[in-house]
């Protein structure tokens, strides 16, 4: 890979400590290793520095200064992204906006919020709640995920059957371009139909474009004392089968599923199982059930369920806390296999797609990795798949790359054929940058090199991420 940023000196960064503060301007070892990556681990970080911004001006002084100097800039939140598109091994400098991380504003009737970039997940979850209200954007890494690496990733989560994804909240962005220009998008509005929607280019750009500083954010109301349903499943067909069962008759508000290998790492981690019957695969149900209205109407869609042979088994919450256990089942099952160093798949096809694609990857996956531990888990209510590779321990990694590679090449061609995408919900980064073509073609890539130019002409954001631009940086 070619090192970027080859001119630039220590008079560079003095001229960053100038503008910046001494103290936020990093190029200790520590901070590059900590700040060059995310939960990716597949890059060794490299930055040339490491910048800490307190405020807009300085996020778009620094983008001039930038530009002035070539300098190519990865922006950076809480870095738990799976695609390393916040990834620095390149001798980039990292724009960390950690420092800016505050709720700025909260208005009642508009039901919504404005925060900083760098504000955590949970925080704004905590800030609404507080209020009556909710946000609904949610998912393991809530505790250190930044508002603006979520929404540069249009991060989804484990209630998009019901909320949808970061994109449905989000009414309004303060962004500085690649450009170094300061753009104010949308600004809450709930309509506005004065042409193109820029705010939705940002959405998902992973950091090409330029720089989220600000966000205005929906709040909604929030679930009605949520149960959560565990199911054992004889094989996946039966799970799209109770899917469709209990969508019509329950308030749906996640829907998701894991395999038994999948489960097996979470006991390992002190977790225990929902009831005695293994079955190959288990789905979870998160349902509205005021003061138990929906009870009944659960234990009878379980029944005819399992009539009809969909299910073996299951659990229903009984309270807040039993709720909490059974989603830390599905839950915790990325964090426990992260000592495997996995060969991450986040595919998504429509939902009605689901069966024949599981049948026709399964069937490859089973050809090809008879050797390795394969772990199927996600939001199959969203038709989004996470499949899960384990490195054999003495497997050397680049071998196992290698290995899984070949196999990636074969696995998104037949997501291809079923209309799906190389990625459902973790991005492109660097991960999935060689496989591009296979949700885009070639015209569409090329709309986007056109659209990545206008906003950064110079290539100086994140370049190298998503596709090869074809720009100086
Ligand atoms: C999840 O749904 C996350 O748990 C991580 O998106 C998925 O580990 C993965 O592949
Ligand atoms: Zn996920």
């Amino acid at each position: 890979m070619t090192r970027l940023n080859p001119g630039a000196t220590a008079d560079t960064l003095d001229g960053l400590r100038a503008f910046i503060g001494p103290d936020h301007v990093r190029a200790d070892a520590e901070s590059k290793a900590i700040y060059g990556r995310d939960w990716t681990r597949l890059y060794p970080p490299d930055p040339l520095a490491v910048v800490l911004p307190g405020s807009v001006e300085q996020v778009q002084r620094l983008v001039h200064y930038a530009n002035e100097r070539r300098l190519a800039l990865v922006p950076s939140g809480g870095r738990t992204g799976l695609s390393g598109a916040a990834v620095a091994c390149r001798g980039e400098i990292v724009v960390s906006l950690e420092r800016m991380n505050r709720i700025l504003d909260f208005d009642p009737v508009d039901r919504s919020l404005t925060c900083q970039a760098g504000a955590i997940t949970e925080t704004v979850q905590t800030f609404a709640r507080e209020r009556g209200l909710y946000y609904p954007v949610d998912f393991a890494s809530r505790g250190s995920s930044q508002i603006g690496g979520n929404i540069a990733t249009n991060a989804g989560g484990i209630k998009v059957v019901r909320y949808g994804l970061t994109r449905d909240w989000v009414t309004g962005l303060k962004v500085i371009t690649g450009r170094g220009d300061l753009l104010d998008l949308n600004r809450g509005l709930i309509k506005n139909a004065s042409g193109y929607d820029l705010r939705h280019l940002f959405v998902g750009s992973e950091g090409t474009l330029g720089i989220i500083v600000e966000a205005t954010l929906k709040l909604t109301r929030p679930l009605r004392e949520p149960s959560v349903m565990v199911l054992g499943v004889p094989d996946l067909n039966g799970i799209m089968a109770i899917y469709a069962a209990l969508r019509g008759k329950l308030d749906l508000s996640a829907f998701e599923f894991f395999s038994e290998p999948a489960l097996r790492h979470v006991l390992k981690k002190g977790l225990h199982r929902p009831f005695d019957t293994e079955t190959p695969y288990y789905a979870l149900a998160e349902f509205e059930n005021p003061a138990g209205q929906a009870t009944d109407e659960a234990l009878a869609l379980f029944e005819g369920c399992a009539e009809q042979g969909w299910l073996a088994d299951g659990a229903i919450s009984q309270s807040e806390q039993q709720a909490k256990e059974l989603w830390r089942l599905r839950e915790d099952i990325s964090e426990s296999i992260s000592e495997h160093q996995p060969y991450k798949n986040d595919i998504a096809v429509r939902i009605s797609r689901v069966p024949a694609l599981l049948e026709e990857i399964g069937g490859l996956l089973e050809r090809e990795y008879p050797d390795f531990e394969v772990l199927w888990y996600g939001h199959i209510g969203d038709g989004n798949l996470h499949i899960n590779i384990l490195k054999p321990k003495e497997m050397e990694t680049a071998t196992f790359a290698e290995r899984c590679g070949a196999v990636s090449e074969r696995l998104f061609a037949a997501l291809q054929r079923h209309g799906g995408s190389i990625s459902a919900e973790h991005g492109v980064g660097l991960t999935k940058k060689p496989y591009l073509h296979y949700t885009r073609d070639d015209t569409e890539i090329g709309y986007l090199r056109a659209i990545k130019r206008v906003f950064d002409p110079n290539g100086i954001m994140n370049p190298g991420k998503i596709f090869d631009a074809g720009l100086p940086g």
